[in-house]
């Protein structure tokens, strides 16, 4: 059973978080192409080679969209806006019809009493920024203010807050040291130039914002406990790097103007000459910190170079995308987050919740009582680091809507609404109504 919202704080948020790329249906309003659309394009790259041309046609059915979340008794939507969908060639002159599109969503959450929080870049980099090098040429922090500039004066007298970057270790690590995601490259030097790179451009387009005059100015990191595998210095050493890597990079530049030490043994060789001159703009202070969480990892040593750590499968139960229900890793980085980085700035929970693998619609809803338990247990860790003192605000679940799960398609279910992706029909699923139950205002 769902916490009900007297369970918590005087005026804490709730709200529910999605993505242009993975809802909106990249192929309409004429929107630029993405690297998402090359790397789709790709063999191997992305299961079925699926795309987010059509994704849940949310670009069409918004209105239907907003009624649902509204009527879940949600206080705030968390969704991004497409950079390729606003200017399709990453500069230069904007599309009207994309501006017009995110002004009328503002407007209707608005008109349906949703706070609307904003997120300038979830991920689908325009192409033509792509043919220049993207996220390892250092221009891409002029760029992204650029899009800041021209996106936030139509939009930002009217959004409730606004996150330049989700998830920047995905932006960075995922995508250029790992190859998961696009633009799939797997080099060191260039993972290292996005890891400074993205944070640039979060502290160019949060100085753009000022400028405008915009509130409620925030940091979205993607966080993974790490434990060592077992008890040798070796898995502590191994664990605490990825750590670094992971959640302390991107915490430690926006709040403290500083990496740490651990990451940059390996990455400094790497960096862009003269970083350390970017800290300050880096670290531009925000109104507020976003945490994402999901799972932790179990890490161990690695003989093969730098960072010479492995991911290694851990034994507690785990949800459809193979990671391990742990929220205990919630409260401990709610409480590191209160501790080092945010101190006593607002927190939000901006993305947690869980992908389930698809059951029949039956009777217009489908049966997730393991979302529910896994919201639940995770409600539970956020109320214990209240009870703490942390000053966390808000809850926003990943995700409203079954989606496109990047580089796994379509298979991993992660929403509160089922979507059939033929009929393109939506079916809230038990979870949504248990959420619905929770949140009702006059309980
Ligand atoms: O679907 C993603 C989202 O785009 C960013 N955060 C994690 C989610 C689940 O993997």
């Amino acid at each position: 059973m769902l916490p009900a919202r007297s369970q918590f704080p005087e005026g804490f948020l709730f709200g529910t978080a999605t993505s242009a790329y993975q809802i909106e249906g990249h192929g309409f309003g004429g929107a630029g192409r993405t690297h998402w659309d090359d790397f789709a394009a790709t063999p191997g790259n992305v299961v079925r080679a699926e795309t987010g041309a059509r994704a849940c046609d949310h670009y069409h059915r918004w209105p239907q969209d907003l009624d649902l979340i509204r009527d879940a008794n949600l206080d705030a939507y968390r969704f991004s806006a497409s950079w390729a969908r606003v200017l399709p060639e990453g500069r230069g002159t904007p599309n009207p019809e994309g501006l017009d599109f995110y002004d009328r969503l503002v407007d209707g959450m608005l008109e349906r009493g949703l706070k609307p929080a904003l997120t300038l870049y979830h991920w689908e980099l325009p192409s033509a920024l792509a043919d220049l090098g993207g996220w390892r040429n250092r221009d891409i922090a002029g760029w992204f203010a650029d899009y800041t500039d021209v996106l936030m004066r139509r939009l930002g007298d009217r959004t409730w807050s606004v996150a330049p970057i989700n998830e920047p270790w995905c932006v960075a690590w995922l995508s250029h040291f790992m190859g998961v995601h696009a633009p799939g490259v797997r080099d060191i030097r260039a993972a290292a130039r996005a890891m400074h790179h993205v944070l640039l451009a979060h502290g160019r387009a949060i100085q753009t914002m000022r400028g405008l005059g915009v509130q409620n100015l925030g940091a979205v990191c993607n966080l993974e406990w790490a434990d060592p595998v077992d008890d040798t210095p070796e898995a502590a050493a191994a664990a605490a790097r990825y750590d670094a890597i992971y959640n302390r990079w991107f915490l430690g530049g926006i709040f403290n103007g500083a990496y740490p030490d651990l990451a940059l043994e390996g990455l400094a060789p790497h960096l862009p000459q003269g970083w350390q001159d970017d800290m300050e703009t880096i670290s531009t202070p925000v109104d507020w910190c976003g945490l994402n969480y999901y799972t932790r990892k179990l890490i161990g040593p690695d003989p093969g170079p730098w960072p010479h750590f492995a991911e290694i499968d851990g034994p507690l139960p785990k949800t459809q995308m193979g990671w391990e229900i742990y929220p205990q890793g919630l409260e401990k980085f709610l409480l590191r987050c209160e501790a080092e980085y945010s101190r006593g700035l607002p927190v939000y929970i901006t993305e947690n919740g869980m992908a389930s693998a698809e059951v029949p619609v039956v009777e217009g809803t489908v049966d997730d009582p393991e979302r529910v338990d896994y919201l639940a247990l995770h409600l539970a860790a956020a109320q214990r680091a209240l009870a703490q003192g942390v000053n966390l605000k808000g809850y926003f679940i990943w995700s409203m809507l079954d989606n496109y799960e990047w580089s796994l398609g379509y298979e991993k279910r992660f929403g509160l609404v089922h979507v059939d992706f033929d009929s393109l029909q939506r079916s809230p699923k038990a979870s949504y109504h248990a959420l619905a139950r929770a949140l009702a205002r006059n309980r």
